[in-house]
């Protein structure tokens, strides 16, 4: 789409908005179809995922409360499904979207029809392929809009989406292959926003296309900024101008003013920006974050895009463009510090937090290393080629089934030898988790490394009040950990950095309005505690959104059983619902 389209697309989608906000709710249709499509950037044309030809995909505009049916028509040589990223599909689990979770992919050449209702939400949330790493471009953002039409802070002149994604040239699928055989050295070729690589990068002289954002003076504009890049957690700042950040994952928080957005995969975070500068033009910059040297080093991301006030000339009457100043790439304190600032806006009734506990999990984030030969438990560990490094939760590196769903197996009553119910609630064995000497070429790492691969998920009776604290560890690597749980919103009680100490740290949990998410950046050697009652049943991916660590295995799934009524228990598989095995549907 051209620049000057772009704003029209989302001037039209306001004037929609504002329509259906007095209506009934309404049904919100969409087919997707998904293709391969060809796109240069750099000097070197690259085959790509998309749907309808977008990259990103098309933004699914809803109200609060309607029904959204998206029919997806796959014309792509490998199998897929579509996730409604943080929608919480009350009571629709089968229209979840999660590979080999809650639905065998879609087999080249089928079409499968996804419906679900957009119940208690309002904000961003986001949608993206499920399986392998097509998602990198396979996505697109949900805008959910207040049915009274009425929001916490003054109603915004118009919003844009701010997705930050990357431009890859390997092809995904190989990617995905690569990464699963514990390969991660691979890398996007940029960042991009929107899309757009930006004119950071050129080729041969000649600069890629940049984000622009058209904006009149003393306006008010809602900046929708999600993360959906495979890699890593991004720092967002426009130039000349602050944020006022009111909303996260479909959720209001706390309105509080910054400079710099962090965003991790994962997570949406909506901001208000006020036109409120000299008008001219004004630098917007995305910069991926990384932790520092011994960790494993990825090449610089970034994408710059622009921002440009009406009736300011092209060439910003001949003055320089300010660029707003990022923190260094490798401190991820910012991010820590960005984090721990959010809380949610308290609404009494909704967002009340359970104050008891029936289960407690301790969960510790890392990596591993399992023997490449299957028969083998002694091998050469340390990144020898006689090893796959992993990802694991409590010692556990996730094996997901190939040819069946674990929804389907809980469902029918078929799920002995897919899975078991005995996800560790804590680690079998504790350690300093924090300690750096564990990332290599530390000494420490070798008797922590070796690990095993298991289908190992937890069962919850309705209405349990579960808390989890996540423990993001450093061994191997010290990366943070963004971990997203379908199905749910939780509370986020506290992060920390260090080890968790329970004496010390409960102290710290903030019962009176943590921000309600479903997706929680756990930061690098740190940890964060999570609250939620179990109350909508089915079977529910928990992993983390950094795509290689999902692929290697930091992931678990949760079963929520029924309640004791109808209106507490997950009905029956919808009509349009494909179970695997039917129509060929099995592996990608
Ligand atoms: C992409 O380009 C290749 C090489 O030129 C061509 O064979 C292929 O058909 C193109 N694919 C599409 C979807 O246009
Ligand atoms: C979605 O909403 C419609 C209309 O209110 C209702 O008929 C339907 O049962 C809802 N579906 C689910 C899964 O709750
Ligand atoms: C172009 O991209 C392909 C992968 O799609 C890669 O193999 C090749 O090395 C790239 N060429 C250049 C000049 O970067
Ligand atoms: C092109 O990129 C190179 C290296 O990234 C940079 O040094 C150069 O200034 C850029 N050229 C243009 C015209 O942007
Ligand atoms: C593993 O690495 C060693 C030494 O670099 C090499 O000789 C051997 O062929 C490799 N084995 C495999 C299975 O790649
Ligand atoms: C854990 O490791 C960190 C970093 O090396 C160190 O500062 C801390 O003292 C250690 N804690 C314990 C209990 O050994
Ligand atoms: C994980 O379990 C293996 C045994 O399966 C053990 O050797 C290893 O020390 C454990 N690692 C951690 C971090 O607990
Ligand atoms: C859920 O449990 C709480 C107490 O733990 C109880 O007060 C409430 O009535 C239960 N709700 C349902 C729907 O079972
Ligand atoms: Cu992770």
């Amino acid at each position: 789409m051209g620049k000057l389209s772009m704003a029209a697309a989302s001037i039209l989608c306001m004037a929609l908005a504002a329509l259906a906000a007095v209506g009934e709710a309404a049904v919100v249709e969409h087919t997707f179809v998904v293709h391969e499509m060809n796109e240069t950037h750099l000097c070197n044309t690259t085959k790509i995922y998309v749907v309808n030809g977008q990259f990103p995909g098309p933004q699914i505009d809803v109200t609060e409360g309607d029904t959204v049916v998206v029919r997806l028509v796959n014309r792509l040589p490998h199998g897929l499904t579509i996730h409604w990223h943080g929608v919480r599909q009350i009571r629709s689990c089968w229209a979840d979207g999660a590979g080999f979770v809650t639905e065998c992919p879609l087999p080249p050449g089928g079409d499968h029809t996804y419906r679900f209702n957009v119940t208690g939400q309002v904000g961003t949330l986001w949608w993206h392929a499920h399986v392998t790493c097509l998602r990198a471009t396979i996505n697109g953002a949900i805008v959910i809009r207040p049915r009274d039409g009425k929001y916490p802070f003054p109603t915004p002149a118009k919003d844009v989406p701010i997705i930050i994604g990357e431009w890859w040239q390997l092809d995904l699928v190989e990617l995905d292959r690569r990464m699963a055989d514990g390969n991660f050295d691979d890398n996007p070729l940029s960042a991009t926003i929107n899309g757009k690589l930006g004119d950071l990068s050129n080729c041969s002289g000649v600069p890629e296309e940049s984000f622009v954002f058209d904006v009149e003076p003393g306006q008010s504009y809602l900046l929708r900024i999600i993360n959906t890049a495979l890699f890593s957690e991004y720092y967002f700042k426009v130039a000349g101008h602050t944020f006022t950040v009111v909303g996260a994952d479909g959720n209001y928080l706390t309105p509080f003013e910054t400079d710099m957005v962090t965003v991790a995969p994962g997570e949406a975070i909506d901001v208000l920006m006020a036109a409120d500068a000299p008008p001219g033009h004004y630098h917007m910059i995305a910069l991926a974050n990384q932790p520092p040297l011994p960790d494993p080093q990825i090449p610089v991301f970034i994408s710059r895009g622009l921002i440009r006030y009406a009736g300011v000339p092209n060439d910003n009457n001949g003055l320089p463009v300010p660029v707003p100043i990022m923190p260094n790439q490798h401190n991820t304190m910012p991010s820590f510090y960005f984090h721990n600032k959010l809380t949610g806006l308290a609404y009494p009734e909704r967002h009340r937090v359970p104050m008891h506990v029936d289960e407690r999990f301790f969960i510790t984030l890392g990596l591993g290393s399992i023997c490449r030969d299957p028969t083998k438990k002694v091998c050469k560990r340390r990144r020898s080629n006689e090893t796959i490094v992993v990802a694991t939760m409590n010692n556990v590196s996730f094996h997901p089934p190939t040819t069946t769903s674990l929804l389907e197996r809980y469902y029918d009553g078929t799920g002995k030898g897919v899975y078991t119910e005995d996800f560790p609630e804590h680690p079998p064995r504790p350690y300093n988790y924090t300690d750096r000497a564990m990332i290599p070429p530390g000494p420490l790492e070798e008797v922590l490394e070796p690990t095993f691969k298991a289908t190992k998920l937890r069962r919850f009776k309705y209405n349990t009040s579960v808390e989890i604290v996540f423990q993001s560890t450093a061994l191997l690597q010290s990366d943070s950990n963004p971990m997203h749980l379908h199905g749910y919103d939780f509370f986020v009680l506290a992060q920390g950095l260090g080890n968790f100490n329970p004496k010390r740290d409960v102290y710290k949990f903030n019962y009176h309005n943590p921000q309600v998410r479903n997706t929680v950046q756990v930061p690098r050697t740190g940890w964060a505690a999570i609250r939620f009652v179990t109350d909508n049943p089915g079977m529910w991916y928990l992993h983390c959104h950094f795509e290689f660590h999902i692929v290697m295995g930091m992931a678990t799934a949760f079963i929520v059983e029924n309640g004791p009524t109808p209106e507490t228990s997950l009905p029956p598989p919808p009509p349009e619902y494909k179970r695997c095995g039917a129509n060929g549907l099995s592996q990608p």
